[in-house]
């Protein structure tokens, strides 16, 4: 079956996008765009079919699909992201998804930002964060535990969304900063570390056979690799600067 990572451009605006932990610095528009077109050859590389959305002025976050929906086999659920600038994100991406999974729509006073939501087999963790809250993790539970997966919030501190801190290189595998969030809600898990001189190198795009991660953090991929994984380094220096990383630019369907 055709693989689909559906990708959005990135906007004239993005010097105006939201910042939580990180001061605003000048990005590059031009090398954003070039870095973008890498990373959505590198899904390609990978089989994936890009579909990628147009974005307007008004979207300076729309890179970031990921937030605005979260995909699973059997359906996907649209989220009520939890900055309002971005939640006129969500039609584009909800026409897009319709064509290939029924959908379910989170709802205020729900907030839920795709980026706090990790999942590997059944386990669903949701992060509770400065974007999730907890009526939006209770919303997500009443509509996946039906389809039997587990949905277990998870406080995060210090970083933006949960995915910041750890996401999944395998069923079994996580790779994650222990600075931000508590390794013990992840008993079970074979836990990689990131190098302690790149924290925020935890973020990490698992494919079937590869994992794409940021050219920036060369340690923690050396440490991937040594765990067997082949890695595959993308530049994504200025989406970085929106605090973005590389989950947060494709939804994979
Ligand atoms: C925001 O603050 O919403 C964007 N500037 C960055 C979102 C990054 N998304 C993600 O990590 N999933």
């Amino acid at each position: 079956m055709q693989k689909i990572a559906i990708t959005r451009a990135i906007s004239s605006s993005l010097a105006n996008c939201e910042l939580t932990h990180l001061d605003r610095v000048p990005i590059d528009l031009a090398r954003a765009r070039a870095q973008h077109a890498d990373y959505e050859r590198a899904l390609t590389d990978a089989g994936y079919r890009v579909e990628r959305l147009t974005a307007d002025e008004d979207m300076p976050d729309s890179v970031f699909v990921e937030d605005v929906a979260v995909v699973f086999d059997e359906l996907a659920i649209i989220t009520r992201p939890g900055a309002e600038s971005r939640r006129r994100e969500v039609p584009a991406v909800a026409a897009a998804l319709r064509r290939y999974r029924p959908l379910q729509t989170i709802v205020a006073p729900g907030t839920v930002d795709g980026g706090d939501v990790m999942t590997v087999g059944t386990r669903v963790f949701v992060g509770l964060s400065s974007r999730t809250n907890g009526d939006g993790i209770a919303q997500m539970r009443a509509i996946l535990a039906p389809h039997g997966y587990r949905v277990d919030a998870v406080t995060v501190s210090g970083c933006l969304h949960l995915k910041s801190a750890v996401t999944a290189v395998s069923d079994r595998a996580l790779v994650i900063n222990r600075a931000w969030i508590d390794a013990q809600l992840f008993d079970g898990f074979e836990l990689i570390d990131v190098d302690p001189s790149e924290p925020t190198a935890a973020n990490v795009v698992r494919l079937e056979d590869r994992l794409i991660v940021p050219s920036a953090f060369p340690r923690t991929a050396e440490r991937l690799r040594a765990r067997g994984f082949r890695v595959v380094a993308v530049d994504a220096s200025e989406v970085a600067k929106a605090e973005g990383a590389v989950t947060c630019c494709s939804l994979l369907l």
